[in-house]
């Protein structure tokens, strides 16, 4: 019996052939596996009550047995995550760049399945980790699976492939003792980053904010690669992948995202599950940078190294379509953790470039699986399998599905009529993109990969000043959880190509004086028999010195969809004030929680009973989006003399969140430390983000901004 919800869209073709494997125990009988009824599923069986258990009960091991063998191997980077079904929907007809089918008439929808993940961490790590988030995306297209399996962030650590497993063992806890957990601040990484100056593009990004996301709907996606579309003329452009959020890209800061890791290490796939279950759907436009063949020599960079993006300004992104996520999984297990992404599964219309930090991907993904999953078979689970046919004379292996029937499983035959046939490319068989290719066999990178500091600084020089100085400061938190005083100057060295200032500001931080003397050879990372002259990244000459939109601020988005606003109440709050924030605030789908000091319900001024929702004790600040101080004279005032509460708003105002409040609310916010620190500074509350006399709207508007940072000059606050 199926349980798994219908989607707005209807039941889909995935969802469709999900069900066939989705069943529920509602109204059944218990049974062994074989199917038998199981009278008692208390007791084991034994020689007499008090007496030894015997081997015969075969239900006991039966169900043990299975127990036993329930965990597989996690995913050996990404194994935290979270996923999501929903359907792609295409925007127009993309038949001049590519055949995919997908892609060609408007208003197509396309079954999805998306797992967002951390990187470095295990498992059960938090969600909170300073890290790269993952952005998979499984399309079941008519066609066949295609995967879009992409980050947030649109560049890489290294260049080629062959050096993923060594970054991985860098940032992975530390072997001779298994320290830190899903964490990059410590000696091997650092250490391994210092030696890597192809790495430092990447850094600048994941040292942003852009690493410690508010929500997975609020970050952006890319297929960072160079990739290509292929039209039905066999003509080829390149492309570049990327997801716009709908509701804007938007992060916590390092305090909260610490602070969130022992409140809620579950915050990110929480706000997921919850979101889709309250319908507030995460929605991304999904968005390409497209490269005429002729166009791939015209930069001052390569397109085929991971460690470079196409400035929008070079290469505007034409959006072609948009993803919604609207049902989460009925099963954990089964869909995400079983979920097998891979970037070589294409469909036609889509191809690689030499890349070969992709070239290597291609081998990596299938390989994962076999010894994550089990074995060849991995394709036929069925959060796996396509929703067309699939036909060929791969057959047996452990845990086989498919019942393959008649006498041939090889091809050419005659035994079986030549079935299953081969198929020409004007009725879909895939031909690969034919690209010329010289060379000689040689392990060797282009020196067209040789910068690795322009765009390193054009990264730092498009951030904001407050988001240069998260920079500055994640920088600083994680060198000084590093032992080390050579990997110190090696990063400070590295750093001063990008900025002077930077450098300077992390060389004092960390105890060091300018310019830096390093004692070590830095040669490791170049081939043992080569010139390190050879190996030299010029200075860095970025073609575009700023681009606005690698700056978080340039998509804010001004959307309250998915947040969730606190509204600190004890009794003889005005239920009235609450009411007029809860219908505006809900219109906009945004969540309101009543937080006070114990669960139960408390009694309005008005007289009616308010359910609490949550308490201080276990929902501080940091997992709120804003504070709203609703009015009611007894509520303010005793609210006043609970230090959670006035902890609460200074801690909001310390991370530059909106703070409303409603006629008495006042008194509370003028307990605060930050009410004391706006007067003396003589800010005008509304300009810092503070919206007084109960005005939803201007409430609203401030919170849809997500922070205000212009107060950030007067939050040094004790919170
Ligand atoms: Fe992955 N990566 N990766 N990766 N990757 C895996 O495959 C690998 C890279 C990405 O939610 C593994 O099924 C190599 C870039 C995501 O299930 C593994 C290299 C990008 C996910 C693997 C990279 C990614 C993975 C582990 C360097 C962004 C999670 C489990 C050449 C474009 C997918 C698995 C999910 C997972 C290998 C670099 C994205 C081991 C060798 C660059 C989103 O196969």
């Amino acid at each position: 019996m199926a349980n798994n919800k219908p989607s707005e869209a209807g039941e889909n073709a995935k969802q469709k052939d999900l069900n066939k494997n989705t069943v529920s125990g509602d109204d059944q009988a218990m049974t062994t596996n074989q199917g038998l009824k199981i009278n008692d599923d208390q007791n084991s069986l034994k020689a007499g009550q008090r007496g030894p258990s015997i081997m015969e009960d075969f239900h006991f091991r039966e169900k043990m047995t299975h127990f036993d063998h329930e965990r597989i191997p996690e995913r050996v980077v990404h194994a935290r995550g979270a996923g999501a079904h929903g359907y792609f929907e295409s925007y127009e007809n993309l038949e001049e760049y590519t055949m995919a089918n997908f892609l060609q008439k408007p208003g197509t929808r396309t079954p999805v399945f998306a797992r967002f993940s951390t990187v470095a961490g295990s498992k059960g790590s938090t969600d909170l980790a300073r890290d790269v988030r993952g952005f998979a995306v499984k399309f079941y297209t008519e066609e066949g699976n295609y995967d879009l399996v992409g980050n947030n962030i649109p560049v890489f650590f290294i260049q080629d492939a062959v050096k993923f497993p060594d970054l991985i063992h860098s940032v992975k806890p530390e072997p001779h003792n298994e320290i830190p957990q899903a964490a990059s601040a410590h000696d091997t990484f650092w250490d391994f980053v210092s030696l890597m100056p192809e790495s430092m593009h990447m850094i600048m990004w994941v040292m942003s904010d852009r690493a410690i996301p508010r929500s997975f709907s609020m970050m952006e996606g890319f297929g960072i690669h160079t990739f290509r579309f292929v039209n039905k003329e066999g003509k080829s452009h390149f492309v570049k992948f990327h997801w716009k959020p709908k509701n804007g890209v938007h992060s916590v800061t390092w305090d909260e995202a610490q602070k969130i890791s022992g409140y809620d290490p579950d915050f990110l796939r929480r706000d997921l599950w919850k979101s889709i279950e309250d319908g507030n759907y995460p929605e991304f436009e999904l968005g390409v940078q497209i490269i005429p063949e002729e166009d791939e020599h015209k930069f001052d960079f390569d397109i085929l190294d991971a460690t470079k993006l196409i400035p929008e300004e070079l290469v505007p992104v034409k959006i072609i379509g948009k993803m919604v996520l609207d049902r989460n999984p009925a099963n954990f297990f089964a869909e995400t953790e079983q979920v097998a992404f891979h970037p070589g599964h294409l469909v036609p219309g889509i191809d690689f470039s030499n890349d070969p930090l992709l070239q290597g991907r291609l081998f990596s993904y299938t390989d994962t699986q076999l010894i994550r999953l089990g074995g060849p078979n991995f394709h036929e689970i069925p959060i796996n399998r396509p929703v067309c046919p699939v036909h060929n004379n791969q057959r047996d292996g452990y845990g086989r599905q498919t019942i393959n029937e008649g006498q041939s499983s090889y091809h050419p035959n005659q035994t079986g009529g030549g079935c299953p046939f081969q198929s020409a490319m004007k009725n879909g068989g895939f031909t690969h993109y034919q690209e010329p290719v010289s060379g000689h066999k040689i392990k060797e990178r282009s020196k067209s990969f040789f910068d690795h500091y322009s765009q390193a600084k054009m990264f730092f020089d498009s951030q904001t000043a407050v988001e240069k100085e998260h920079i500055k400061q994640a920088l600083t938190f994680e060198l000084s959880k590093v032992s080390r005083e050579d990997i110190h100057k090696r990063v400070v060295a590295m750093l001063s190509e990008v900025n002077e200032d930077l450098a300077e500001e992390i060389a004092e931080n960390l105890g060091l004086d300018l310019p830096v003397e390093l004692d070590m050879d830095l040669n490791q990372s170049i081939p043992a028999d080569g010139d390190p002259e050879d190996y030299q990244s010029g200075p860095a000459k970025p073609s575009v010195k700023k681009s606005e939109s690698l700056s978080m601020s340039f998509r804010n988005g001004n959307s309250v969809q998915g947040r969730d606003f606190a509204v600190l109440a004890a009794a003889g709050v005005s239920s009235k004030s609450i009411e007029a924030l809860k219908k505006m605030a809900s219109e906009k789908g945004a969540n309101v929680k009543i937080v006070s000091t114990k669960l139960g319900k408390i009694k309005s001024a008005e007289g009616d009973d308010i359910k609490v929702d949550t308490t201080f004790l276990t929902s501080p600040s940091v997992i709120f989006d804003a504070v709203y101080l609703p009015d009611g004279k007894d509520s303010a005032e005793m609210l006043t003399k609970n230090p959670d509460a006035i902890l609460f708003v200074n801690e909001m105002f310390k991370h530059c969140k909106a703070i409303g409040m409603d006629g008495q609310g006042k008194t509370l916010w003028e307990a605060t430390e930050a009410h004391k620190i706006s007067t003396d500074s003589g800010a005008e509350l509304e300009k810092i983000g503070v919206i007084a006399n109960g005005d939803v709207d201007g409430f609203l508007k401030t919170a849809a901004k997500h922070r205000v940072w212009d107060r950030s000059s007067s939050c040094d606050i004790p919170a």
